[in-house]
């Protein structure tokens, strides 16, 4: 990749902007990691949802949010639609989930994260919170050797071709629940192995992306709509393929998703027409997990550990936080 190294104004905003979401997401996750393992799933995506959104206010950006805790009616804050920033920088949109994983969080599991996504107007999919039909691939294998709507031996067959292995050989990572059951028998069948998780299938897709490290190469299955906007703005910066589809269901559905701009509710959408143009994407741990360490509350230092993606030029940080003033993180 060329990569012209001139800084424009735009480019200035947006290099500072990175480190402006780190803020964000390391307040969000500090204070849902506050209420880690106290069996409150609601106070502490409250929690994380007030800090994300406290912090998003003071960011020079005239902001909209396009991926959210909900519609306006229905979520107090950080709803799809509702505008942040204070106004004085460029417009964009952003994409949340201020506590991804709140079941995780509530049982101090691990894998929770605070994310959120941010690229210039009109470059992020308006998902409802509808489920999404997902498949997901690393950098590195020819375009199309997956699809959404090959069978999952073809595509594990096509991959391992493509990675030069045996299809056992391959290993997955899906969500566990009932409604994968046939999925799940269906990749037994080929031999592959099958990572399990409760939730936080964020992390999951990401996951593809190091497979040497994380030891998953595919995902498949059906998770959260905006998690899947949310993963595939990841996969953007750092390469990889990923291809997804609303559920819709049902009329009150397909309504709302056509109210947001979905022309057609059966669309297979590819990563790029759920994440274009300069994405930042900022996620940091809540709880310990494969992808980020969780917040250690020390006596006088409270660690934090975030990790932040440049599409423009694929740059990938891993910031770690030590926070002596502890008041910037109460409530104000
Ligand atoms: C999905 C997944 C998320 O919640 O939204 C899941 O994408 C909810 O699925 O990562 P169920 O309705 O089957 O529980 C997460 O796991 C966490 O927000
Ligand atoms: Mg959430
Ligand atoms: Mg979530």
């Amino acid at each position: 990749m060329s990569v012209d190294l001139r800084i424009s104004p735009d480019q200035i905003i947006e290099r500072y902007l990175s480190m402006e979401l780190v803020r964000v997401t390391e307040r969000a996750a500090v204070s849902a990691a506050r209420l880690r393992g106290h069996g409150n799933e609601k106070a502490a995506d409250q929690a994380a949802v007030d800090a994300m959104r406290r912090e998003l206010n003071r960011l020079p950006i005239d902001g909209e949010i396009v991926i959210g805790e909900g519609e306006r009616d229905e979520a107090p804050m950080l709803f799809i639609g509702e505008k942040v920033g204070n106004k004085q920088g460029p417009k964009v949109h952003i994409a949340v989930d201020p506590l991804e994983g709140t079941t995780l969080c509530a049982k101090d599991m691990p894998g929770s994260i605070a994310v959120m996504a941010m690229a210039g107007a009109g470059s992020l999919l308006y998902a409802p919170d509808v489920y999404m039909d997902k498949i997901a691939i690393g950098p590195g294998y020819p375009q199309g050797v997956i699809d959404l709507d090959a069978s999952p031996a073809d595509n594990i067959n096509a991959l391992a071709k493509a990675k030069g292995v045996k299809p056992h050989e391959i290993s997955t990572l899906i969500m566990d629940r009932p409604r994968h059951a046939k999925l799940i028998e269906e990749v037994r069948k080929t031999g592959c192995s099958i990572r399990l998780i409760t939730d936080g299938d964020v992390a999951g897709v990401i996951f593809c992306t190091q497979p040497e490290k994380t030891g998953i190469d595919l995902y498949l299955g059906i998770g959260g709509a905006p998690e899947g906007v949310l993963a595939a703005a990841a996969l953007r910066c750092v390469g990889g393929q990923m291809q997804g589809r609303l559920i819709l269901d049902t009329e009150e559905k397909r309504v709302r998703a056509a109210g947001m701009g979905v022309k057609d509710p059966n669309k297979k959408y590819d990563m790029s027409e759920m994440a274009s143009g300069d994405v930042i994407v900022c996620a940091t741990g809540v709880t310990d997990g494969g992808l980020l360490s969780g917040v250690k509350f020390g006596k006088d230092v409270i660690e934090t550990e975030t990790i932040v993606y440049r599409s423009v030029t694929g740059t990938v940080r891993r910031i770690y936080g030590e926070h002596r003033e502890f008041s910037k993180f109460q409530l104000d």
